[in-house]
């Protein structure tokens, strides 16, 4: 039987603009490739005050908001999306804790940073923040949603 991708689960992930600019995009995607999980979209996109603030809205208020914002908007962030197998909780697996330094060696923050408001990459941490956080940095059809795999293309 075919295995229906459009029901598989997904889930957002950006390499932050201190990852971007240290030159860690084509180490990160290979993790996730090599894990065995799907890429079904991505741009570079530097996001406006509106879209980091839609994006963190669960922590305004917070003493380190303004900062975050201001982070997040200040240079290109690597925007993906990502399918597979309990992809969400798989590739918080793979992005470590919110603490780099605190985060095991082997995860992509224990490996790359030292700084919580700098900490390489953002990954949602639920199905439903995946949802919503897939909506608001992608469009429709800047999504894979085609199930042609390799195989065809192969005589
Ligand atoms: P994100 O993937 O960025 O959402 O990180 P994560 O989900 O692991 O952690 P949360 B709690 O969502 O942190 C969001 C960003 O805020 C920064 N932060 C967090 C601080 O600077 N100080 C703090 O005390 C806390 C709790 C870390 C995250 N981003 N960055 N960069
Ligand atoms: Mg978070």
């Amino acid at each position: 039987c075919e295995k229906d991708l459009d029901t598989e689960e997904r889930t957002f992930v950006a390499i932050k603009p201190d990852g971007v600019q240290r030159k860690l995009i084509g180490e990160i995607v290979a993790r996730f490739e090599k894990k065995g999980l799907k890429l079904v979209g991505c741009k570079l996109i530097q996001p406006s005050r509106k879209l980091a603030e839609k994006h963190y809205a669960e922590h305004k208020g917070k003493p380190f908001y303004e900062g975050l914002l201001d982070f997040i908007t200040s240079g290109p962030v690597f925007a993906m999306v990502w399918e597979g197998k309990e992809v969400v909780s798989t590739s918080r697996s793979l992005i470590g804790l919110t603490d780099p330094k605190k985060s095991p060696m082997n995860t992509i923050r224990g490996d790359f940073g030292i700084d919580v408001g700098r900490n390489t990459i953002h990954g949602s941490d639920s199905v439903e923040s995946a949802q919503r956080e897939i909506k608001l940095w992608f469009s429709k059809n800047e999504l894979i949603t085609s199930s042609i795999t390799i195989e065809k293309w192969i005589n």
